[in-house]
């Protein structure tokens, strides 16, 4: 059985992530490690804060603060509201590590020792109005290819379209917005991926198959444009520092490597960073390891061109076995009411303020279920609060507060034993078992939506039985019958705990502990115990767990709208 690793698109440090950011790369790849862990495999999930660049060194500015002491407090700040939804990370570093530092300047030197990197002079965007050569990205004008006018100088996000900042048409500084630019000469270090090319192309025809088509052809589409030498050097003072035992004089001159070359080089670096922290083997993750790790990536689809061919490009040049990615999950966008979620407009919400709101389970379960899998999908308050209340109020919460109440009211707080499993029971085990087959497949196959539909049918399963059987009626006139009914919901409830935990951890671990079992180690749940509902014995005790999910009203509606500014776009 293969070792899962897996790593989810690295979150800049600039600012708080919104929703549209979480659902694209780190949610996903935490339901889908959690799954992967309950069902046995041993599975590595990291991820870290990418931390070098101009954006940082720009927020640094903005706040008052060295770089270095802004990323340590902005590190922690987005750690906290990760923590705060709950993903279990194996470990959460910091592209500034000193392991990535390592990682990235021997990346470099090997590229350089196989006649990948070339020193080239320049000829660079310099404005004197912010007194500092420009940053692709801090160079914006109009797409040669699209026309769309705020394209950036590394990148059109429109046609996505990777560009170099010469060719922006009417170009401008995006720091103080000065069109007075200059172009000054300096030398920097360039990745030869042309020499690249056919190693990239037939490296991804081995794996494009297996890939979802969102990035398979993305991954096409920039192959086909031919993949050019890319500068891998900037200007800046934050940065992996280019290696002064290669590179001197560059090194003399304080150049840095360009954050695209040493943030994918992290997800190595981050994982010796939790080696070091925890005394685990992380070559064993990803040196001359093949078959034996299963590699996933989760990432939004603007990010898809850096890990399908700019990164492998990289490994393949630097001729040492590192492992690269074998299945890449790629997201559309999360719009907000079919617009974007903006920072700068205060449009769309935020992973910190949706934390306040409500607690983490409410966005998890949201989140998966609309994931932007084969299209953008569209955040709207109201799509939210009918979701929650249908799906997690009344389909799930309720089911296991009227069973739980009920049962303690005539049969008191131990699980009551009642008659022997009949027809009904035998239906729904079936049922159970059929549905649970179904959600395993689509968690296998990281078809979430689709998992999210099987999992809320094994819920609604346990509301239509509890309707064909009534259990306040049978309790009339057949004793038994109603307790039998009540003790086979109520195993209906744990096996919901167990097999929704991806989904909602804290809500699965309250259902959970409402039955005290001398031994619930089960991590999941096999076709055969689906089938017979019985892991729950008579006589096991219980509580009643408070409200699992608040349902929310008309007021919560309007005061979200209001607060949030929720209009079609
Ligand atoms: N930090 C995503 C971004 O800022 C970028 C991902 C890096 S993954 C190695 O758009
Ligand atoms: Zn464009």
């Amino acid at each position: 059985m293969a070792r899962h690793l897996i790593t989810s698109a690295l979150p800049y440090i600039n600012g708080i992530k919104h929703l549209g950011n979480m659902v694209g790369s780190m949610l996903p790849a935490d339901v889908y490690s959690r799954y992967l862990r309950q069902r046995g495999h041993d599975v590595l999930y990291i991820c870290a804060t990418d931390e070098h660049g101009t954006p940082a060194e720009l927020a640094a500015k903005e706040q008052g603060l060295a770089v270095d002491e802004f990323c340590a407090q902005a590190h922690d700040a987005q750690k906290a509201v990760y923590d705060g939804f709950a993903l279990a990370f194996d470990y959460f570093g910091r592209s500034s590590s000193r392991e990535n530092v390592e990682i990235t300047q021997h990346f470099a030197r090997k590229l350089n020792e196989n006649g990948f990197i070339e020193e080239r002079a320049i000829r660079q965007v310099y404005s004197p109005a912010d007194s500092r050569f420009l940053p692709d990205r801090y160079v914006e004008g109009t797409c040669p290819h699209c026309g769309y006018d705020k394209a950036r100088g590394d990148q059109c996000e429109n046609c996505t379209r990777v560009l170099d900042p010469t060719d922006l048409i009417n170009p401008r500084s995006a720091i103080s917005g000065s069109t007075d630019l200059e172009v000054r000469e300096t030398k920097h270090l360039f990745l030869l991926q042309s020499k690249l090319q056919h190693e990239v192309e037939e490296w991804v025809s081995r794996h494009e198959e297996d890939w979802p088509q969102l990035a398979s052809s993305i991954a096409r589409k920039w192959l086909n444009e031919g993949l050019h030498d890319r500068a891998i050097t900037r200007d800046l003072d934050w940065g992996v520092p280019v290696p002064a035992d290669t590179w001197p004089e560059l090194a003399a001159e304080g150049k840095v490597f360009y954050v695209w070359f040493d943030a994918p080089i992290e997800y190595i670096g981050a994982t010796k960073e939790w080696a070091d922290a925890t005394g685990g083997d992380w070559k064993s993750w990803w040196y001359d390891v093949d078959a034996d790790v299963r590699y996933t990536e989760f990432m939004a689809k603007d990010n898809v061109p850096f890990h399908t061919v700019m990164f492998p490009a990289t490994e393949l040049g630097v001729r040492e076995p590192w492992k690269k990615v074998d299945y890449v999950k790629a997201f559309n966008w999360l719009t907000y009411y079919g617009g974007k979620f903006s920072t700068s407009q205060k449009r769309g919400v935020f992973t910190d303020q949706a934390l306040d709101i409500l607690p983490a389970d409410y966005w998890r379960y949201f989140l998966i279920a609309n994931a932007p899998e084969s299209d953008d999908s569209s955040f709207t308050w109201e799509h939210f609060t009918a979701t929650v209340n249908k799906d997690l109020a009344d389909t799930l919460g309720n089911f296991v507060n009227r069973v739980l109440s009920f049962s303690r009211k005539r049969f008191g707080e131990e699980v009551p034993a009642g008659a022997e499993p009949g027809e009904a029971e035998s239906r729904l085990g079936e049922e159970i078992a059929r549905l649970l087959a179904e959600y395993e497949e689509h968690m296998e196959a990281l078809q979430f939506r689709k998992a999210s539909a099987a999992l809320r049918a094994l819920w609604s399963a346990g509301n239509s039985y509890l309707e064909e059987k009534a259990p306040w009626l049978e309790i009339k006139t057949d004793k038994d019958a109603a307790a039998l009914t009540l003790r086979t919901a109520m195993n209906l409830i744990h096996l919901y705990a167990v097999v929704s935990e991806p989904f909602i951890p804290a809500t699965s671990q309250a259902m959970r502990e409402a039955f005290s079992l001398t031994d619930d180690t089960a991590t999941w749940v096999t076709q055969e115990e689906a089938k017979s509902l019985s892991s729950v014995p008579a006589g096991t005790p219980f509580t009643v767990p408070p409200v699992l999910f608040a349902k929310l009203t008309d007021e919560d509606l309007a005061a979200y709208k209001e607060r949030f500014g929720g209009q079609e776009a």
